[in-house]
């Protein structure tokens, strides 16, 4: 087991994009050794991060270079990532060039999606793996090669713990939850919240069918991070997208 976020020993990580044979990663040296002492577990998560971190500098200035604005979409499994990029793609393909790199653990499913909506899109699987790292987006955008001034959104395997531990080399975080989630997760997984920049409040056109508090879910996640910006929306019925949307066309401006 990875001693930072228990994902599987072996690295299965496989990039393809659609309609072309995938093919598997090298294995990557990290995740080889894994001992049962905690003063080695907590070495090995230190170099771990820096590892990680120095290839995330790498794609930040290859990104910056290139003035390609990157957004980072996590969240819990089927929070609606997909669906908001899907949505997206067919609002703002005219106006803006938007690339996709999909995580998931298995399946081409959300990059089958994407493609379908319209954008360039590779998908990374990542076996056993919870999570993206620095690395496989370092690997994928040499075979996704997104255009100078663009917007690349990565979306990140589904889970609200681990992908908190590994910047990418994005420009912004964004965090989604969606109503049917329960309005406590942001005490419940700081992290997430703590190292994000916008959080996304998906499926209000099931509020009147869920407890969830909206102002109670945003007091708390302002306690882990007073700076957080939020907004509320329904991908489903467009309600509040038009934030979103002038808030992508913003980003490339601010960040
Ligand atoms: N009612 C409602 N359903 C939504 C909304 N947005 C997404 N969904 C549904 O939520 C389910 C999951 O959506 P996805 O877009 O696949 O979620 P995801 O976050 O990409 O899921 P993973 O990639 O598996 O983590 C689908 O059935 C969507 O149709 C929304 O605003 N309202
Ligand atoms: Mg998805």
């Amino acid at each position: 087991m990875c001693a930072s976020c228990g994902c599987g020993e072996e690295d299965h990580t496989i990039y393809t994009m659609p309609g072309e044979s995938h093919h598997h990663a090298n294995k990557h040296d990290y995740h080889h050794h894994h001992p049962h002492n905690q003063e080695h577990e907590i070495q090995l998560e230190t170099d771990i991060l820096s590892k990680n971190n120095m290839t995330a500098e790498r794609n930040r200035g290859y990104f910056e270079a290139l003035d390609i604005k990157v957004l980072n979409l996590v969240s819990s499994p089927g929070s609606g990532k997909t669906s908001l990029l899907e949505k997206t793609i067919n609002e703002l393909n005219n106006e803006l060039k938007i690339y996709v790199i999909e995580g998931d653990q298995q399946t081409l499913n959300d990059a089958n999606r994407i493609e379908k909506a319209g954008a360039p899109v590779i998908q990374i699987n990542t076996g056993n793996g919870c999570h993206l790292d620095a690395e496989m987006i370092n690997h994928a955008i040499k075979e996704l090669k997104p255009e100078r001034n663009s917007i690349l959104f990565i979306e990140n395997v589904g889970n609200l713990v681990c992908p908190a531990l590994f910047d990418l080399g994005e420009s912004i975080r964004v965090v989604i939850i969606s109503v049917t989630e329960g309005d406590d997760k942001p005490t419940k997984y700081p992290t997430m919240f703590e190292s994000s920049q916008l959080c996304i409040i998906n499926k209000t056109d099931l509020l009147p069918y869920v407890d969830f508090d909206i102002k109670k879910a945003k007091e708390y996640a302002l306690r882990v991070n007073p700076e957080l910006r939020f907004l509320s929306l329904s991908v489903k019925t467009g309600k509040g997208m038009n934030d979103w949307y002038n808030y992508l066309k913003k980003c490339r401006i601010i960040f």
